[in-house]
């Protein structure tokens, strides 16, 4: 039986996967038509690449072969539904990279940016955030100055916590990047929930003395704290008025964030590890957060996406997609075509790309007075060298591990 259901006559006619490390590891989908036209998804999950890279090549690129590449959602449920074992971060990692491929094609064959494919620009351009960090609070003031001056409205801040060894969100060296995944085996962290939620608070409250409130503040909990813990940091940042505390509980947990919200204004974010719009189901409809930070790249592509930030919509929380540098460019620009269109959208992520990356991907979006605009180029707007990606051959990268000073592994 035929499953072509539009009248085009074009198919698919390969689907090929490049896994390449211009400055970090990307996993790359590339799909290309009976026309000739070629569309790029991002494959890319950090610190577990190959997993994804094989679940495309292994499974699923077969089963693109003769498809009608128009037929977005379609497919999308063909690699959801027919797989039978459903969500988890591979599976729809992989499933977003063909479903961003394939609005890549769209809107090269219609001539049309993806965002006027999704409804088109429901404002000027996109809020993001800079990635200000420091190993104390002089060095943390001075690269949240540097974020200013170059014109961001937004800013998240970290810094190394006293007596603490090695910190999430501290930058290595001069590059822009924090966590590259530094090791053939992963290096460990030690954690102190103590020492933290004393730091906290009197960093923020330097930034804020310094800087004033005429920019928003943002701040990565990553995943450590306890609910009740998370709750007392909430309340000690109330004075700061921070934009949002992220990731403040480990989020397998979602009623958990009903006791933190019970005891503080401060803004709740939460979803970078999500994949699908069931892992957010409850703390959407119960009203538990304020944004929610799904990704293009881990949570089904910007089909995905959509249904997840327009089910927000309905509860008055609004987006804030993860952003991080092992979001390929391809995710970064496909983030922002979404971030355009929708209503209640809230923040961008936004952490520069660590060079040699612009030897393998060009992109076409802009940043000006602190608000991003993907660009008018057909498709998402990246385009992706190939020949250039094998100067970069794959090299083994984990994220972190850490541990307490028990020696007991915690929530990195
Ligand atoms: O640690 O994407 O908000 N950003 C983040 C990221 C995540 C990485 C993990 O691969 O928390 O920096
Ligand atoms: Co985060």
């Amino acid at each position: 039986m035929s499953t072509s259901t539009s009248t085009t006559t074009s198919t698919i006619v390969e689907a090929k996967v490049i896994v390449s490390s211009p400055g970090r590891n990307y996993v790359t989908l590339k799909i290309t038509t009976s026309d000739g036209v070629t569309g790029i998804g991002d494959a890319t999950l950090n610190g577990r690449e190959l997993s994804v890279a094989s679940y495309l090549e292994d499974h699923v690129c077969p089963l693109l072969i003769g498809k009608d590449p128009a037929a977005i959602e379609r497919i999308w449920q063909y690699l959801y539904k027919g797989a039978y074992w459903r969500r988890g971060p591979v599976t729809m990692t992989a499933i977003a990279a063909v479903d961003v491929a394939l609005w890549d094609i769209k809107g090269k064959v219609a001539g049309l940016p993806v965002y006027q494919l999704l409804g088109g620009a429901a404002r000027e351009g996109v809020t993001v955030y800079g990635h200000a960090s420091g190993n104390d609070i002089p060095q943390l003031l001075d690269d949240v100055a540097k974020f200013r001056d170059r014109g961001f409205r937004a800013v998240r801040a970290q810094a190394a916590v006293p007596g603490v060894a090695k910190v999430y969100g501290m930058r290595k060296g001069d590059g822009n990047t924090y966590e590259p995944a530094d090791g053939e085996l992963p290096s460990e962290e030690c954690w102190d929930t103590g020492k933290y939620l004393d730091w906290v608070p009197r960093k923020m409250a330097a930034v804020r003395e310094r800087f004033g409130y005429d920019f928003h503040l943002l701040h990565d909990v990553h995943h450590r704290l306890t609910p009740i813990e998370a709750a007392h940091l909430g309340k000690s940042l109330e004075p700061f008025r921070m934009f949002w505390i992220e990731d403040p509980t480990p989020a397998e947990d979602q009623e958990a964030f009903r006791l933190i919200r019970q005891h503080t204004t401060t803004p709740l974010a939460v979803g970078e590890i999500f994949n699908s719009i069931w892992d957010c189901q409850h703390l959407i409809t119960e009203r538990l957060i304020d944004y929610i930070r799904t990704s293009v790249s881990h949570a089904g592509g910007i089909s995905h996406l959509r249904k997840i930030f327009s089910l927000a919509e309905l509860y008055g929380i609004r987006s804030g997609s993860h952003g991080a540098g092992d979001l390929s460019p391809v995710s970064f620009a496909a983030a922002l075509h979404v971030d355009l269109s929708v209503q209640n959208f809230g923040m961008q992520e936004y952490m520069e790309h660590l060079p040699p990356y612009q030897e393998v991907f060009t992109t076409s979006w802009t940043f000006e007075d602190g608000l991003m605009h993907p660009g008018d180029a057909p498709g998402i707007g990246v385009e992706f060298d190939e020949e250039a990606a094998a100067r970069f051959p794959y090299e083994r990268k984990y994220l972190p591990v850490n541990t307490l000073a028990d020696g007991s592994v915690h929530d990195w």
